[in-house]
């Protein structure tokens, strides 16, 4: 199987896609990341138990209702920054901090990294990275999430290559602004 970075892989022109070696093909990274936990039998991110992965399912839906793309529309399609626009962003984090961690805990469900830790670390970073957004003065107990995730020689391993890209493509687009003014 192979995971493919053309966006004619898929239907929906998106990437990522899972090759399947039959053919078959697999969008949306949830569902990926949630296919490889079932075939290596991964049981601490996302265990077989039918309760635990509707609590984890649960956290990965509020995870994704933290409103990052704001950050990359601005950074990379030319949308103008706005107060308006931020401020949709901070209400989201707002709401994602007081719904799950006013216990002060680290991770999103019970006392482990789980998916729904690893999708919301990765939304974090669009914030921070793509976004320059100071979440560890305003959001700490949300970062906390991408801290431990940090911690993982796997997510280290694919993190600088991911954000160089990204910091790259925010340059590009910075300068072609600048050049049309
Ligand atoms: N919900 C999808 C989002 C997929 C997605 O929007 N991918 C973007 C890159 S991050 C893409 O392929 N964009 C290309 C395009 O829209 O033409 C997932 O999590 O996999």
């Amino acid at each position: 199987m192979t995971i493919e970075n053309r966006l004619k892989t898929s239907k929906k022109h998106k990437v990522p896609a899972l090759k399947l070696d039959d053919g078959t093909v697999i969008t949306e990274s949830v569902v990926i990341s949630k296919y490889f936990c079932q075939i290596a039998k991964e049981q601490s991110l996302y265990p077989a138990d039918a309760l635990k992965q509707a609590k984890i399912d649960e956290a990965i839906c509020d995870a994704n209702g933290m409103k990052w793309g704001y950050f990359a529309m601005t950074k990379f399609f030319g949308k103008e920054p706005s107060e308006e626009g931020l401020k949709e962003v901070t209400d989201s984090m707002q709401a994602l901090n007081d719904l799950r961690y006013k216990a002060g805990n680290s991770f999103l469900v019970g006392d482990s990294l789980t998916l729904a830790d690893l999708v919301l670390a990765v939304n974090i970073t669009m914030c921070t990275v793509i976004g320059e957004y100071d979440m560890a003065t305003n959001y700490p107990n949300i970062l906390k999430c991408l801290t431990e995730c940090q911690k993982l020689p796997q997510w280290q391993a694919v993190d600088k290559k991911m954000m160089d890209m990204m910091s790259m493509m925010a340059d590009a687009m910075a300068a072609k602004k600048e050049a049309a003014e």
